[in-house]
């Protein structure tokens, strides 16, 4: 496949020769696992591993090579395992800081835009909308909002107030991942070779969609559970898949960390979110306003949590 197919150009090129040096060839990792990666040549998918020079070099768990990198790989060793030697700079990445966990997980390098899904079979959440909105802004590449599943008849959506108020400054489109047709205007956004993150809650329909834009099966499905509309987490690594009719797409699992902030009543409880966090902190009473060790306060510092739904919630809990 053409390098141009992966997403490769002048710019890449440029990059490519300052950091590559002799002997290395280009490639786009597409997937991870946990001893090796898949790479992506012009001739070829193959294993990788990534040397122990670069993984002593890498600062942290999100400077590690991840999908959606541009590297610059060592095939020479015709027996042993093609080695990563270098990560191209990345032009953005989406970068997951997980509550509790310090070291920072890259979720996807290099994409252009993301696809945040959510769907009308009751998923739409509006503070969750918020978390992955900020998440992307700080990604460097743009937000797109999709609703899935309008061909629903039960559609429990927002009010059109709410989704209003989430999309005045970004794209949003009202699409059916099983209708062909609907999904033709989510064409522009893959104009040039452009690569396309998939994110949002399990069962959202990322892989349907997935699919739909390649114009085959490459990702399963799973129906959402009956009892509550749930999804199975059907998907559970990230993989890059490039597009015969250009462009390519990073399909993700569901994230559960950003989920487990969720009460089970998400609709009903307005400040979820905070509520769910609360469990974690020091003192079970926790206010969350001047109490030492206080998990939502810890939240709103890592920008994980709006600073102005904290101050709505102590006002609202106050009483005034
Ligand atoms: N009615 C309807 N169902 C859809 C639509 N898109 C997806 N689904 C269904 O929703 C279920 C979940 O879809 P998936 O594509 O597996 O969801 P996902 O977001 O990839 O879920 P994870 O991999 O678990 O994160 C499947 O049964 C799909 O057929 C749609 O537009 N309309
Ligand atoms: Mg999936
Ligand atoms: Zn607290």
């Amino acid at each position: 496949m053409p390098l141009e197919a992966l997403g490769w150009n002048a710019r890449w090129q440029e990059k490519f020769e300052a950091h590559g040096g002799e002997g290395l060839v280009p490639a786009r990792v597409v997937a991870e696992h946990r001893s090796h990666y898949r790479i992506a040549t012009e001739e070829t998918e193959l294993s990788a591993g990534a040397t122990g020079r670069l993984r002593n070099t890498a600062g942290q768990r999100s400077d590690f090579p991840g999908v959606g990198d541009f590297v610059a790989v060592d095939l020479s060793e015709r027996d042993s395992p093609a080695t990563i030697e270098a990560v191209l700079p990345r032009t953005s990445a989406l970068i997951r800081k997980a509550s509790g966990k310090p070291d920072p997980q890259l979720l996807a390098a290099n994409i252009d835009v993301v696809f945040i899904v959510t769907s009308m079979g009751g998923d739409f959440n509006l503070p969750r909308m918020k978390r992955y909105c900020a998440l992307v802004q700080q990604s460097g590449a743009a937000p797109v909002i999709l609703v899935n599943k309008s061909d629903l008849e039960n559609n429990v959506v927002g009010s059109a107030g709410e989704i209003d108020g989430l999309g005045h400054d970004m794209p949003l489109h009202v699409i059916s991942a099983r209708v062909r047709e609907s999904i033709q205007v989510l064409e522009q956004y893959f104009t040039g070779n452009r690569t396309v993150a998939l994110i949002g809650s399990s069962g959202v329909g990322k892989s349907t969609l997935t699919n739909q834009l390649l114009g085959h099966d490459a990702q399963a499905t799973q129906e959402v559970r009956d009892y509550d509309g749930r999804g199975r987490h059907t998907t559970t690594s990230r993989q890059l898949l490039v597009r015969s009719q250009g462009g390519a797409i990073i399909d993700t699992p569901g994230l559960r960390g950003l989920e487990t902030w969720d009460a089970p009543e998400a609709s009903e409880g307005a400040f979820d979110d905070i509520e769910g966090l609360a469990p974690q902190c020091r003192f079970h009473n926790c206010r969350h306003d001047t109490e030492p060790d206080c998990a939502v306060r810890s939240a709103v510092a890592r920008g994980d949590l709006d600073a102005a739904r904290l101050s709505d919630y102590i006002k609202q809990a106050r009483g005034h």
